[in-house]
């Protein structure tokens, strides 16, 4: 493999930094380097055009499908309810009732438009990015002091929210509650979003924010999983992959002393135990594929609907090709990874698929490019549905046809 790649010489990606978000009067850099995983950032007007990003009937509506994970939360004084999907419409309170809220998780899998909001916070690593959930409040309505382990942009989409936040050391919780809402919260900053404002909160700040009149609210998520999280997850992964290997043996290995101690589990047996694991020894490479494919593994509720295949290759010739806005990518030194899968080993290089994973898109001077190693299995992504033909209008109008229907 040559040092040097042919990224430069493809295409720009279509996420132009331009469309990235904006911190007016710090600038990303600074962000990065004063606020994120640091301390909480309050920007006004830092995505105005926010307000026409999705209506209340649409959240609703997506609410009650089966395939969207969502809730509703009620405060009663100081008693909380919750109740988790799958929800009907009698699950909904009145509108015009006070203190409750509707918490719609991974809108971003389902609208487009959200999906595009989304791209806007790649300036951070996708393997960090979770979700959008979006929830809309009554008058009063929020869901509690509380504290969450992610890194998390709350974007105001309509109406006033009273954000209180303030540190976290040891969180503790309110005995008896169904949500976990801190004891003593005491919170060292107050004050009032409006549309389009942003408030950043890295882990362990504990926020409440209660609705000044109906309001809605985006949260933009960031996962960070625990070390020991993501190891259990990783040795699982490769113990799913092990090769069959020769089973023990004790030929010549049995003396007398086992007669006088036949419980005694022999050392020779856990040697050999102990140099099987020590042979898997893991590098890198390994490390990267299978922290892909745990990233990339599609929410539980994601099912991709197998695409027409009739004259694919020559409409993706015609238009390029993009991916499903639920497919789920990552590239690393020597592997590409999509929805939970690494692609094979002689395309783990590809600048092409790395191309696409950042762009999220090739057009047709790109794919007139691609050899026939990578065409082969872009069409076949193509026919389960995790990339389509055409590079697609986005930003504007609702979501593609397809799964993404209201019934
Ligand atoms: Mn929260």
């Amino acid at each position: 493999m040559p040092a040097f790649s042919f990224i430069d010489m493809l295409p720009r990606p279509r996420v132009v930094p331009s469309s990235l978000i904006r911190f007016p009067g710090l600038g990303r850099r600074r962000f990065l380097r004063e606020y994120w995983q640091r301390k909480p950032l309050l920007v006004r007007a830092a995505v105005p055009e926010l307000q026409g990003l999705i209506d209340r009937r649409e959240l609703f509506r997506l609410a009650l499908r089966d395939d969207v994970e969502a809730r509703v939360i009620r405060r009663d004084d100081a008693r909380w309810q919750v109740c988790h999907a799958p929800l009907s419409r009698r699950d909904l309170p009145a509108l015009r009732s006070p203190h409750w809220t509707l918490l719609v998780q991974g809108v971003d899998l389902h609208d487009e438009r959200v999906a595009q909001l989304l791209q806007r916070f790649r300036f951070l690593p996708d393997a960090r990015l979770d979700d959008i959930m979006i929830s809309w409040a009554s008058d009063g309505g929020g869901v509690g002091p509380h504290v969450d382990e992610y890194d998390v942009f709350l974007l105001q989409a309509q109406g006033r929210r009273r954000w209180r936040i303030g540190p976290v050391a040891e969180p503790r919780m309110q005995p008896g509650q169904p949500l976990k809402l801190l004891r003593d919260f005491r919170p060292e900053q107050e004050f009032t979003v409006e549309p389009g404002d942003l408030l950043y909160l890295p882990p362990g700040w504990g926020h409440d924010g209660i609705a000044d009149g109906e309001c809605m609210t985006c949260s933009v998520g960031f996962r960070a999983p625990p070390g020991d999280e993501l190891l259990r997850q990783l040795l699982w992964k490769m113990a799913e992959e092990l090769e069959p290997s020769p089973r023990y043996s004790d030929r010549g290995k049995v003396g007398e002393a086992v007669a006088a101690h036949p419980a005694r589990l022999p050392d020779d047996m856990v040697r050999f135990v102990a140099a099987a694991f020590a042979r898997l020894r893991p590098g890198r490479r390994d490390f990267a594929r299978a922290l892909g494919e745990l990233l990339t593994e599609p929410k539980q509720e994601v099912v991709f609907e197998a695409a027409q295949t009739a004259g694919l290759a020559r409409r993706v010739a015609r238009a390029g090709l993009r991916l499903d806005r639920r497919s789920r990518m990552l590239w690393s030194a020597a592997a590409v990874m999509i929805n939970g899968e690494s692609v094979p080993e002689t395309l783990a290089r590809s600048s092409l698929l790395r191309r696409l994973a950042d762009a999220r898109g090739l057009d047709a001077a790109a794919w007139a490019r691609a050899d026939a190693a990578e065409r082969e299995l872009l069409l076949q992504w193509c026919r389960l549905g995790w990339a389509h033909a055409g590079i697609g209008a986005h930003g504007a109008g609702r979501a593609d046809a397809g799964a993404d229907d209201d019934a």
